[in-house]
Order: C-alpha cells, then sequence, then structure tokens
C-alpha cells in the first residue's frame, strides 16, 4: 500500500514513521511511505505556505496552490490515488470503520494542515475526504497523518505479523479489550486473577468474554448498541447488568 503525506514538516513525520510496525512494513516492502515538503510546491523567494484571511482576524491560512500542485505532482509521479484526505479539526471523526475503508485502497495522500486552517477551497477541489482524529486542539494535522498512517497499516495483510491479533483487536469486535496479566503471579499485592492459572480453557474463555463486556458496559456503554453480540455475550450482558442492578 503507497501513502504520500504532505507537510511543512517533513522531518516530524519521517521521525514518526521510522520506528515499530510501520516502519517494519516499510523495510520489508508492504508499505510505501513517501514524505513531501510542501515548500518545495511554492514558486516565490521565501517558499511561502500561507497568507492572510480574508475578512480579517487572527493568525494565518495556507494557500491553496502549493497543497494543489503537491497533489497534482504526487498523482503524476506516483498514481491516481484512490483518497486524498485533509486532516482537519473539521472532519468526519477517523474510526476503525474508516481505517478499514481506507485499507482497502491501494494508495492513499494525506494533507497536513497547519496554522488557523486551510483554505476552503482545498477541501472542495483536492480533498476527498475531511477526517478529524478527536475532539482535542493539536497544533497540525501531522500527528493526526501518522495515526491514519498507523491504523490502516496494521490492516495491510503482513504488516502485523500475528493475523490473528489483528482479527481480535478490540475495536474490530467492537467491544474493549479483556484485562491481561503475565508474570509475576502477585505484584504490589494484586493476585492475578485464578482462573488464568487454571489451565481450563473454555473458563478462561468465558472469563475473558465476561470482563471485556463488563468494561465496555462500565467504560463505553455506547460501544454496545454497535457491537455485534453474539449469543453467548447477550446472555453475559444481561448478567453483568443485574449485577449493577444489585450493586448501585
Ligand atoms: C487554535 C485554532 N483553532 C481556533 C478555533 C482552530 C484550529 C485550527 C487548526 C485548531 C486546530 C488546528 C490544527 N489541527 C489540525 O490540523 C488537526 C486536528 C486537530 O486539531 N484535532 C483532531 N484532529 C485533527 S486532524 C488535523
Amino acid at each position: 500500500m503507497k501513502f504520500d503525506i504532505v507537510t511543512i514538516f517533513p522531518r516530524m513525520v519521517e521521525a514518526g514513521l521510522a520506528e515499530g510496525v510501520v516502519g517494519r512494513g516499510i523495510e520489508r516492502g508492504l508499505l510505501d511511505v513517501k514524505v513531501h515538503d510542501l515548500r518545495a510546491y511554492t514558486t516565490d523567494r521565501h517558499r511561502t505556505v500561507d497568507d492572510v484571511p480574508y475578512g480579517g482576524g487572527p493568525g494565518m491560512v495556507m494557500k491553496p496552490e502549493p497543497l494543489a500542485r503537491a497533489v497534482d505532482d504526487i498523482a503524476c509521479r506516483r498514481g491516481t490515488p484512490g483518497a486524498v484526505v485533509l486532516l482537519s479539526p473539521q472532519g468526519r471523526p477517523f474510526t476503525q470503520g474508516e481505517a478499514v475503508r481506507l485499507s482497502r485502497l491501494s494508495h492513499v495522500v494525506l494533507l497536513c494542515g497547519r496554522y488557523e486552517g486551510v483554505d476552503d477551497r482545498v477541501r472542495t477541489t483536492v480533498a476527498t475526504d475531511e477526517l478529524s482524529i478527536g475532539d482535542y486542539v493539536l497544533s497540525g494535522g501531522e500527528l493526526a497523518a501518522l495515526v491514519v498512517v498507523d491504523a490502516v497499516s496494521r490492516l495491510v495483510p503482513g504488516v502485523v505479523g500475528d493475523a490473528q491479533s489483528v482479527e481480535e483487536d478490540s475495536f474490530s469486535r467492537g467491544l474493549l479489550d479483556c484485562p491481561h496479566y503475565t508474570r509475576p503471579p502477585e505484584f504490589a499485592g494484586q493476585k492475578v486473577p485464578g482462573v488464568l492459572l487454571s489451565g481450563h480453557h473454555e473458563e478462561v474463555r468465558r472469563w475473558r468474554k465476561m470482563t471485556a463486556l463488563r468494561r465496555t458496559l462500565e467504560r463505553r456503554p455506547e460501544l454496545l448498541t454497535s457491537a455485534a453480540l453474539d449469543e453467548e455475550e447477550r446472555a453475559m450482558l444481561e448478567k453483568i447488568r443485574q449485577e449493577q442492578e444489585r450493586e448501585p
């Protein structure tokens, strides 16, 4: 899968791509990620990428021409992308569902904004999608682009070594994960739940399902309205809801 990331901070993005699952995916040739310095697509002596806002007000706005030229050049050199994503606080929420959708494309371009924002004609004429990674204020789109590349790359076959862990991932199941433990059997006065040491695989499986459901109900109840629960899970949820009624 190919990604092209356009930014005024190429070193910041390169650093985020070099490590971990994405770094290894690049090394192994499963991911082809290129980072483009937006200033390379300016034409003036000062390599200007921003300008004052029409209508006045504080801050600066990113000019449309360098971003449009960057996307044109990427399309010429690297092929027409399946999506051109503008990262912005006004975008639709980036979810696991969006990650799955993008992972079905073979080439995605990501545009990172800075300053107060990006001239809206980039959204309307250059971008095909506008995504936000959550309701908090970042200083620009670079970290958001890295989040998108990470989440999408994990879905590219072979990038994550253990395909099972991708499939069982909490959000692809629509539930939070169960608690995890490793040695030692007691730490800071806290024992590992006995069932995990018991060797009863069926009991372990049920305990994991039960704790995952309990956590989801307690911390993120809204996830349960869209989670695809099987028969067993619906019965467990009923039991947990009864537990909660008894001890409010
Ligand atoms: C302080 C400026 N804000 C005034 C109301 C608006 C604003 C402009 C630009 C807020 C943040 C940004 C930069 N953020 C992004 O480019 C961004 C982002 C984010 O801030 N949160 C979540 N997802 C994203 S994706 C891109």
